[in-house]
């Protein structure tokens, strides 16, 4: 956008605020255009872009990135997984939505992982990643990512790339504010987006500011195996928990929320929730509660919630049903929590990477306030209080103020930092990208987004050491970005040079789903620990076949166990007869290759279900119900050898009442058995 542009924004500002109002978040791009005289000036996007930008995004071919950088899927429920500064794509890693390319939630292993207290979940609206850190630094071990839906957090192993464990958050709705880590992934945390009653309960919605509450959970986690458990809920009144992140350094030991709606309307909330001037950051000293916890001050309240644990040696999940939850109340619980008045509508709250600074993007705010972690202890210490609420005192505002950015555009929604004292904020409205000093709050430099990006990346720019090099913009609307692809068009990333004085845009890569936010983490810190097989003497799994020889099918009643092998060029058996219209029959697939990057599929004719894809060493099921009697052909479903298109068998179903005989083999002179 041009100087011109945005000068006239900020002078219409005022004039703007009650359209912003209703628009905002809403009709986001057509907003940037509608309230002035034209579209900016985008031809110098790429006019702009100097020679030496192709050299410094081009990674040779057969050569790494510097980082990975781990994209939310969004709406699509997934993570995907690219390298940068090329932007290629590296993996997409199934998490919270059925993924039939690699057969997860379809085959038996992999089902539990999305048992829910509603029952099985075949997918969910995945937000924000969030790498482990040790020290405040990430460490290349898990990646967290939260379920918005039906409220979640997931934990992905990084040695695999594959989903390792899922918890559901009880009396929660709306996993928003989730699950950004303390320093050394004491906890992840998981604010409820709405408001729901407490326990849920069918009451009158007008009930709302009453009978309905939030919940703010610290998920603990193992430091050893990384298992998730509801460490406790925080109970708060029913205001939006937007938004979250742990402090670091001097803050170590709080955890910062933001809030909307603290009106607590149920209706209308794009202008019943705007009315007030400030709403505010819910800042929870979770050391304090961990206390509380140890001397016996909670309340143990049912709650229904499934935790869901993948384990990598038996290649299969297991599902719990949890069924109680220890809640702190505030009022039973002094310094437990604090409010922080904060203008207007906060989305996002950023602590910077010596835990001093706590920025409030208050998106219906001119002006962006930012909260010195010093004075809110001072605040604290003098009972500087305004109000309380529900036994949460309400601190001053003008007393816990670092300053404010003045003014710097529209529609403020996250920031991060880049390690040397610069902030990076995202403008929604006003399409943009301002990077500011964080003590002075000046602005030092704005750059255009193509359009409307919500979420910024900076690799460990939420961490105490952000590598200053690169920056993300994760864009809303793509437009006119690529070749166009009918109505849907995929959401566009942005790569920019941060380490001059001025911001300078690299490239553009298209990306899946909605990626909301993202994590990057050098390459070199997760790379040496990546698998590349599972060792076949290790492999637990029941229902596993560990030497071709011992291929088999077994039947108990209507139950079929076919223990089938994979290896080039051949699936052992490869002809089985004996199968009845009405039985069960499962395949369970070993794949004994052992070596990287030779897996093979299965799939069978007329299966309700989705291929397997197993990976070496590994073993998966595959349920199938034949329907009808004939000959089924199956056959791997990925390339694995010059003779892949041989890699098949055939499947004899009989009638129910048959007297076909149970039989298998493979190759007419050497049978199985
Ligand atoms: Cu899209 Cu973090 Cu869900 Cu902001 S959130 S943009
Ligand atoms: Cu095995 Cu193709």
């Amino acid at each position: 956008m041009t100087n011109h542009l945005l000068k006239h924004f900020v002078m219409k500002y005022h004039q703007l605020i009650k359209s912003i109002i209703a628009l905002a978040l809403l009709g986001a791009g057509s907003t940037i255009f509608t309230g002035c005289e034209g579209p900016p000036d985008m031809g110098n996007s790429s006019a702009a872009l100097a020679d030496d930008v192709a050299s410094q995004v081009y990674v040779p071919p057969g050569e790494y990135d510097e980082f990975y950088a781990f994209m939310s899927g969004g709406f699509s429920g997934q993570v995907s997984v690219y390298g940068l500064p090329s932007g290629r794509m590296l993996k997409v890693i199934p998490v919270f939505s059925l993924d039939a390319e690699k057969g997860y939630g379809f085959n038996e292993e992999t089902k539990p992982l999305l048992e829910t207290s509603h029952g099985f979940i075949p997918w969910d609206d995945a937000h924000h990643p969030e790498l482990s850190q040790t020290d405040g630094e990430t460490d290349g071990r898990w990646l967290f990512i939260n379920g918005n839906n039906t409220p979640r957090i997931a934990r992905i192993d990084l040695t695999t790339f594959e989903t390792a464990e899922i918890i559901e958050i009880p009396n929660s709705g709306g996993n928003h504010s989730s699950p950004f880590t303390t320093e050394n992934t004491e906890y992840v945390v998981a604010g409820t987006r709405f408001g729901v009653p407490y326990p849920q309960q069918d009451v009158s919605i007008d009930s709302y500011a009453e009978k309905f509450k939030g919940t703010l959970s610290f998920i603990s986690v193992d430091p050893e195996e990384g298992h998730m458990d509801v460490a406790f809920q925080v109970l708060l009144p029913a205001f939006n928990y937007d938004l979250a992140h742990s402090g670091k350094g001097k803050s170590h030991g709080w955890t910062f929320f933001t809030t909307y709606n603290t009106e607590e309307k149920s209706t209308l909330l794009e202008v019943n929730a705007s009315q007030n001037d400030k709403d505010f950051i819910a800042a929870i000293n979770w050391k304090k509660a961990e206390e509380y916890i140890k001397q016996g001050k909670y309340r143990e309240m049912p709650a229904k919630y499934a935790h869901n644990i993948y384990n990598e040696k038996t290649h299969t999940a297991t599902s719990e049903m949890k069924d109680k939850v220890k809640v702190l109340i505030p009022e039973e619980c002094p310094g437990l929590v604090y409010f922080l008045p904060t203008p207007k509508s906060p989305h996002g709250v950023d602590v910077d990477p010596s835990g001093e600074y706590i920025v409030g993007n208050g998106k219906l705010s001119a002006d962006m306030a930012v909260h010195s972690f010093t004075k809110i202890q001072e605040a604290i210490a003098n009972e500087s209080f305004e109000t309380t609420i529900d036994g949460v005192p309400v601190l001053k505002y003008e007393e816990i103020l670092a300053g404010i950015v003045e003014k710097p555009g529209l529609g403020p929604l996250h920031t991060e930092f880049d390690g040397k004292g610069n902030a990076y904020t995202t403008y929604f409205i006003s399409s943009e990208i301002v990077k500011w000093d964080i003590e002075t709050q000046q602005v030092l430099d704005r750059i255009p987004t193509y359009y409307s990006v919500g979420h910024l990346m900076i690799p460990g720019g939420d961490s105490r050491k952000p590598d200053g090099k690169y920056m993300v913009a994760l864009n809303k609307i793509t437009k006119d970005r690529y070749l166009p692809t009918g109505p849907e068009l995929n959401h566009s990333a942005q790569l920019y040079d941060i380490s001059g004085d001025k911001m300078k845009l690299l490239l553009d890569f298209p990306t899946i789903g909605e990626p909301h936010y993202a994590q990057a983490i050098a390459a070199d810190k997760v790379m040496p620990n990546s698998k590349k097989f599972y060792p076949i003497e290790e492999n637990e799994h029941p229902y596993r076949t560990v030497r071709e020889k011992d291929a088999r099918v077994e039947r108990e009643g209507k139950d079929v166990h076919i223990y089938m092998t994979s290896i080039r060029s051949h699936f052992a058996p490869d002809n089985i007869e004996g199968i009845k219209v009405g039985d069960r029959v499962y395949f369970h697939l070993t794949n004994l290759e052992q070596d990287w990057d030779v897996p093979h599929g299965l799939a069978v004719l007329g299966a309700q279900n989705a291929e397997l894809l197993v990976m070496p060493g590994q073993t998966e099921t595959l349920v199938w119900e034949p329907k009808a009697e004939g000959v089924y052909p199956f056959y791997c479903t990925d390339f694995c050898s010059a003779l892949h298109q041989e890699m098949q068998g055939y499947l004899r179903v009989s009638p129910a009442n048959s007297q076909v005989a149970l039989d298998w083999r493979l190759g007419y002179d050497e049978p199985v058995q």
